[in-house]
């Protein structure tokens, strides 16, 4: 069987959830990401039983998560976290966290994957026009929403099997104008897609792993909601 990572995921509503049903249905064993602030909830909500319904698979049975790691794709390893993060109450409670200590972690714990899925995305301004952002809030949105792929692949490529794939998820307001996503989102989107066609090139050259963005439909996820979307 083959064995999956997917970075975002912290409810059952987005399509880190269903991405992981799906995978989970065709007999992929399941490791999942989830953002430091949000781990405390999603573990929760597991472990009550919460997530059971939602769980539910055609076949009947209950997909199964084998781990959950904490995750903030916006730092890559120790030294890049300050001191005012490191010391936040919920990111304090957990560690190992940054992208390379999660591969760090998976290898250690599972050896290689098959599967690495980026179902990640934030733009702190993203209710602002482009006219109005900051040069932080665009800087932010591309570092977690763009730059997180890279860091991903980066560090899981060297665990992932030959004839593995990575996805990530897009949005079309990259190429046309979509009022109201703002923020620096449809220029971290259009980074997103350029990025996918060259990481396509270089991990598919040296290591024949396939790298992909799906540009998706309109999901009532947590992140849409926040956005009035
Ligand atoms: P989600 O809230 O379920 O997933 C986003 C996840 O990212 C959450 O679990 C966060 O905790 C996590 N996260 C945020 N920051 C970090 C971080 N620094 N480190 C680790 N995790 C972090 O929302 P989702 O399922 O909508 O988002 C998943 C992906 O789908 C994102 O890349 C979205 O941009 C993308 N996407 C979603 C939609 C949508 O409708 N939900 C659309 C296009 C792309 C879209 O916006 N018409 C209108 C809108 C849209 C499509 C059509």
């Amino acid at each position: 069987g083959k064995r999956a990572f997917i970075a975002g995921i912290a409810d059952d509503n987005g399509y880190g959830w269903a991405i992981a049903k799906s995978l989970a249905a065709a007999g992929a064993e399941i490791l999942v990401g989830t953002w430091v602030p949000a781990l405390n909830i999603f573990e929760t909500n597991l472990r009550r039983g919460k997530l059971d319904e939602s769980r539910k698979l055609p076949n009947g049975s209950l997909m199964e998560i084998t781990k959950v790691y904490p995750l903030d794709a916006v730092f890559d390893n120790l030294e890049d976290v300050p001191e005012d993060v490191k010391s936040n109450k919920r990111y304090a409670g957990s560690t190992k966290w940054t992208v390379q200590e999660v591969a760090e972690c998976v290898k250690e714990d599972f050896g290689s994957i098959d599967i690495l899925v980026h179902s990640l995305a934030n733009g702190p301004e993203v209710a602002k026009p482009l006219l109005e952002t900051s040069r932080k809030g665009y800087l932010a949105a591309i570092s977690a929403s763009s730059y997180s792929y890279i860091s991903l692949l980066k560090h899981f490529i060297p665990i992932m099997n030959p004839g593995g794939a990575a996805i990530s998820l897009t949005y079309i307001a990259s190429e046309r104008i979509i009022p109201g996503y703002g923020g620096g989102m449809s220029s971290a989107k259009a980074a997103l897609e350029s990025d996918t066609r060259v990481l396509a090139y270089e991990a598919g050259r040296s290591k024949k792993i396939r790298v992909n963005t799906i540009s998706a439909g309109p999901l009532g996820s947590r992140a849409a909601k926040s956005i009035g979307f």
